[in-house]
């Protein structure tokens, strides 16, 4: 892989040692150690007190509730595993630049989230007819467009009431550490991670389309400043591997014994299950079919892919590209937007094999 074409500042750095990837190396493991998934915070990480700490269920419901972390804890649970990953996944490597948190591939995790269905609290406090919209509000607070704002993202009830949109306190079996939102976050397993409010604090029926920044100012696929764009929602499909052989410092460019090498890695869409994984070894012209395990199971969480790759002398490009059941497939070229989101194309990984 090239390096980004454009220099990052200073405030992106700044970023992006606060909000670090999950090294892809890590893409061997099913389950993603906690300390090696990825993490965007926008605002502080706030310290929230568990013991005092209180779930708001209000606006257009018969009866608000204020829910404990013990009295959630109480209700049905589930535990699954769910991929997530960042819609700026793929924003450094766009032309022109666009200036945020700079991901190069690597936004992405996998937990295993333990919590109770949002459904059934949201059936419990009861929805008037009138609510058309769900607002999660965090607990952190910034500013970001000159506006002082509380981090908040909704979903329409239909999709609120998905089975598998959840209330989490666990991540892979311990209390949510600080930096996931503890003491309880949502998931909302397919869609990219900005959906999944973090250090949730309070849940709000409203009777129309919610209007906050994250809505209308940010996480849209926009041309220009005056359009006004799709939002952004499901992950599109990816697939990554775990680079090769040896990496050079600087430039991580890999170094590769001759002989066998089995290529692996995973990947993932939020529109169904991962139909094909293929992978190229001269920068995307032919590609081959890599073998798929669904290792983990389900649509919500990535598929382990191998490939055995018979290295001889000489520079390479590897490539890797996924499909969907939906039929969406990676392209070879960046796509740009405004804000650089969903940028799914290929991985290019240089190796040399010696
Ligand atoms: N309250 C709150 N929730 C949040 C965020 C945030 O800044 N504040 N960041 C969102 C974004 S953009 C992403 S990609 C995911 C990241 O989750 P993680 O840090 O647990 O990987 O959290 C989301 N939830
Ligand atoms: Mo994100």
């Amino acid at each position: 892989m090239s390096d980004s074409p454009t220099p990052i500042s200073l405030d992106e750095l700044r970023l992006a040692a606060r909000n670090h990837a999950m090294p892809l190396e890590a893409l061997r493991y099913p389950v993603t150690p906690v300390g090696l998934h990825y993490l965007l915070i926008h605002f502080d990480i706030p310290a929230v007190d568990a013991t005092a700490y209180r779930l708001e269920v209000d606006g257009l419901v018969g009866s608000p509730l204020s829910l404990s972390l013990d009295e959630l804890r109480e209700r049905p649970a589930v535990e699954v595993p769910v991929t997530m990953e960042c819609a700026g996944n793929g924003r450094a490597l766009l032309e022109p630049h666009v200036a945020s948190q700079p991901w190069v591939l690597e936004a992405v995790g996998t937990a295993t989230w333990r919590g109770t269905p949002l459904r059934g609290v949201l059936a419990e406090a009861g929805l008037l007819d009138e609510a058309v919209e769900v607002v999660f509000t965090g607990l952190d607070h910034g500013f970001e467009g000159e506006e002082g704002l509380d981090y908040q993202r909704s979903l329409s009830v239909m999709d609120a009431y998905r089975p598998e949109v959840l209330l989490a306190y666990e991540m892979n079996g311990q209390p949510l550490p600080p930096q996931h939102g503890s003491p309880l976050r949502l998931v909302v397993p397919g869609w990219y991670g900005m959906t999944s409010v973090k250090w949730l604090g309070r849940i709000t029926l409203v009777d129309r389309p919610f209007d906050g920044y994250y809505h209308v100012s940010s996480y849209r696929l926009r041309q220009s400043e005056d359009d006004v764009g799709e939002p952004v929602t499901r992950m599109l499909p990816r697939a990554l591997m775990a680079p090769p052989g040896y990496p050079e410092y600087m430039t991580r460019a890999r170094i590769v014994p001759a002989g066998p090498w089995v290529l692996e890695g995973r990947a993932w869409s939020g529109w169904g299950d991962i139909d094909s994984v293929e992978v190229s070894v001269d920068g995307g012209r032919i590609w081959a079919a890599a073998d798929l395990e669904r290792d983990l199971g389900g649509p919500a969480a990535w598929s382990r892919w191998t490939f055995t790759w018979e290295a001889s002398p000489g520079e390479y490009e590897l490539c890797c590209r996924a499909r969907d059941e939906a039929g969406n497939e990676q392209p070879l070229e960046p796509v740009w937007n405004l804000g650089g989101y969903v940028n799914n194309a290929v991985q290019r990984v240089s190796a040399t094999v010696a």
